[in-house]
């Protein structure tokens, strides 16, 4: 009994005495800013260890500052003055008038608005670091640079980097609801508090703005695209309005979906013809009262005529007519819209991956200048793997803006790792041959082919009021990817991430080997066990979580997996070239040919072009059957090797986020198993072919895995 005393004596003693280490439960991000190494943290010192700046800052400025002084405070454990003393270690945020003020003159001119350069410099013989920019954004990107730099190890005494956005418009969509749930969000509820808006505003989503002002994104828009009209009455702008107060200082605009149909929900209207007097001065009125309390208000963004939500088709006019109704009433304000591509029709028995083009491709040219069409990377939906959308490179006198999906609807959802940098790379490294060789969908966004302005990037949110923002660690990845990919579409999905698993987990060559490997499989791996070989859509009904290739009764054919793989008897594939659908037509013709050409076309898009018995010979040699059954045991290979790999890190990384990405990995191999295990079974069942002795026994039968019902899976 003493003895026992004694120890809790000594524990509580041990307690007190040591400062207790703060459990790293993934809420700081990237942004940690731990104390650096006493040797390291004096060798950053000399160049970085006071702040000056504008005599005025703005507020932007102000953000920047403070930043550095959270930052910089953390790393080299101490306070940082800011000041307007310039002494050895200053860093000086500059722009062109601290420059002049200083007689300095660093080269600006390529840097637009929001680029920043940071130089090593000597200033009356002192050594500081200069963080130079033509505006307050620049500023704001440059420090968080610097900070990077800092936290990643880099040396500082000898930098000299620039670096400015190729996309204007960064933008975050949170599909988020008024009732707080998310569509497709699997973070848990939404961040804005919509309820307690405007008197309270979580402070969270200060953390928030700066999360998103490290990695360049300037803009959210804050509600679904399945819009509720409600979002754009007087008691929700004041809202908003908190939201856009709480953003800007941190270079950050809001943008909100709108509901086409609200002239007739909220102005008693009883139309929403965007060609209608009424109607559109129903929209110029509101835009008038949105700017009067968001004077910076970003603008809309659309979701018309797309699986129910009302649109311009409703009163027999083109999504032109209807964007630049609505664009015209942001006009005189600067705001612009963005219309989304997403469109299909119940009516329409057209292949669905040919809808969208169908319908916009005429309209080149016809978009007032400050519309931007969002479209998505691929002409499904958000698949592990599709081709580009043929729309990019198509319409030249339009600019396109890049919707992605950061949220992982149909790649596992939270619990699965999977990076999605592979994904965007490949895709906007596609060549739509549409302007010569090397036309990329990354250049066709950056607007070089085109007469017009605006050019953006929109990634579909994966936060949410989880204590780690995105639901896991290494979804975290997929925030940050998107926005280092937003401010440069020609980024390296490898380099960004070795920058994000030096952030996270510390610059340790080691452990950013390992994570590095896992994460470029990771992609590859989801392909593999959910739809390898240009399979697609074979999602269980509704959550889109687990398989459902079996499925085929929906109200809609194009809602059934058994639509996209088209498996029967005979063999498997969706023909998409002359003899089907021929969908390949809308591309160029150079790109046509290699999909339309068994020859040539990448075994990773087969299927989606192709419909092919099951023993059709692959270029491997291997029957496509065989090769579907080896594609499945891969996948479940890989997950199981990424679950040894960051098996190797136990005690590597700090304990909470290390067994939370191990029990997900766990659930991850479970799912991988059933995803092949439920597949095969279907394809047995259609094919009447068998796997061969030895391929992994099924833990269940077909009607097992067909029977499964989930209708609490989140996010839907
Ligand atoms: C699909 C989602 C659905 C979205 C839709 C969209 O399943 O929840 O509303 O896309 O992008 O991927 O509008």
């Amino acid at each position: 009994m003493r003895m026992l005393r004694g120890m809790c004596l000594w524990l509580l003693a041990a307690m007190v005495l040591a400062p207790v280490a703060r459990a790293e439960d993934g809420y700081r991000l990237w942004l940690r800013y731990d104390a650096l190494s006493a040797q390291r943290a004096g060798a950053v010192a000399q160049r970085a260890a006071s702040i000056t700046g504008p005599d005025r800052p703005s507020a932007v400025v102000a953000s920047a500052i403070s930043e550095l002084q959270r930052g910089l405070g953390g790393m080299l454990a101490r306070e940082i003055p800011a000041g307007t003393q310039i002494s050895a270690g200053t860093v000086i945020l500059a722009n062109p008038s601290v420059q002049a003020r200083l007689g300095i003159d660093l080269p600006l001119s390529d840097l637009g608005a929001e680029g920043y350069l940071l130089r090593s410099m000597t200033l009356d013989g002192k050594p500081v670091t200069v963080v130079a920019a033509n505006g307050d954004a620049g500023l704001l990107y440059g420090a968080f640079a610097l900070l990077e730099h800092i936290q990643r190890g880099l040396p500082i005494d000898e930098m000299n980097m620039r670096s400015a956005p190729k996309l204007q418009l960064r933008v975050l969509d949170h599909w988020d609801n008024l009732d707080g749930s998310v569509e497709r969000g699997y973070a848990g509820q939404s961040i804005w508090n919509w309820w307690t808006l405007p008197e309270h505003v979580d402070p969270r989503l200060v953390d928030y703005a700066r999360a998103n002002a490290s990695i360049g994104i300037n803009g959210a828009v804050l509600n679904n695209v399945n819009a509720s009209a409600l979002s754009l009455t007087p008691r929700y702008i004041a809202k908003a309005a908190a939201i856009a107060d709480t953003l800007r200082p941190w270079g950050m605009k809001v943008y909100l979906s709108a509901r086409f149909s609200a002239p007739i929900e909220l102005g008693g209207l009883d139309t929403a013809d965007p060609l209608d007097p009424e109607v559109a001065a129903w929209w110029k009125a509101k835009a008038d009262e949105i700017y009067a309390s968001i004077p910076d208000f970003g603008g809309f963004l659309v979701k018309a005529n797309s699986e129910g939500q009302p649109g311009p088709q409703d009163y027999h006019r083109s999504h032109a007519e209807g964007a630049n109704m609505l664009a015209a009433a942001v006009a005189p304000h600067g705001g612009i819209v963005m219309w989304r591509a997403f469109v299909y029709s119940a009516e329409d028995a057209t292949d669905r991956a040919k809808q969208a083009y169908a319908e916009f491709k005429p309209l080149d040219g016809t978009f007032a200048d400050n519309v931007l069409l969002q479209v998505k990377n691929g002409p499904i939906d958000f698949q592990p793997r599709e081709p580009f959308h043929p729309l990019f490179g198509a319409m030249p006198e339009t600019p396109l803006m890049m919707e992605f999906q950061i949220t992982k609807e149909y790649l596992g959802q939270a619990t699965h790792l999977v990076y999605l940098g592979p994904l965007w790379e490949e895709v906007l490294e596609a060549d739509t041959r549409r302007h010569g060789e090397g036309a990329t969908v990354a250049k066709v966004i950056e607007g070089r082919y085109g007469a017009h302005k605006l050019t953006g990037m929109a990634g579909v949110a994966n936060i949410g009021d989880d204590r780690d923002w995105t639901g896991s660690t290494f979804n975290q990845a997929n925030w940050f990817a998107f926005g280092r990919m937003a401010w440069n579409p020609q980024s390296s999905a490898r380099n960004i991430a070795v920058e994000w698993a030096e952030l996270t987990f510390g610059p340790r060559d080691d452990v950013t080997r390992t994570v590095l490997d896992m994460m470029m499989t990771s992609r590859e791996a989801v392909v593999n066990y959910m739809t390898p070989l240009g399979l697609a859509h074979q999602m269980a009904t509704g959550h889109h979580y687990g398989p459902g290739p079996w499925v085929s009764d929906l109200g809609r054919p194009e809602w059934n997996p058994a639509y996209y793989n088209r498996a029967d008897k005979d063999g498997i594939g969706f023909d998409r070239t002359a003899s089907g659908s021929n969908a390949i037509a809308q591309y160029a013709p150079p790109v046509a040919k290699e999909f339309g050409d068994l020859a040539a076309v990448p075994d990773r898009d087969l299927l989606w072009f192709h419909h092919l018995a099951w023993d059709y010979r692959m270029r491997s040699g291997e029957t496509l059957w065989q090769s579907l059954l080896d594609h499945y045991q891969t996948g479940v290979e890989q997950v199981q090797a990424m679950e040894r790999q960051w098996q190797s890190l136990k005690g590597d990384i700090d304990p909470r986020r290390f067994a939370k990405t191990a029990d997900f990995l766990r659930i991850q191999e479970k799912e991988a198993k059933w995803w092949r295990d439920a597949s095969v079974l279907y394809w047995e069942s259609v094919s009447g072919k068998r796997a061969p002795e030895g391929y992994p026994e099924p833990a269940h039968d077909l009607d097992y895995y067909k029977a499964l019902r989930f209708p609490n899976a989140p996010g839907h």
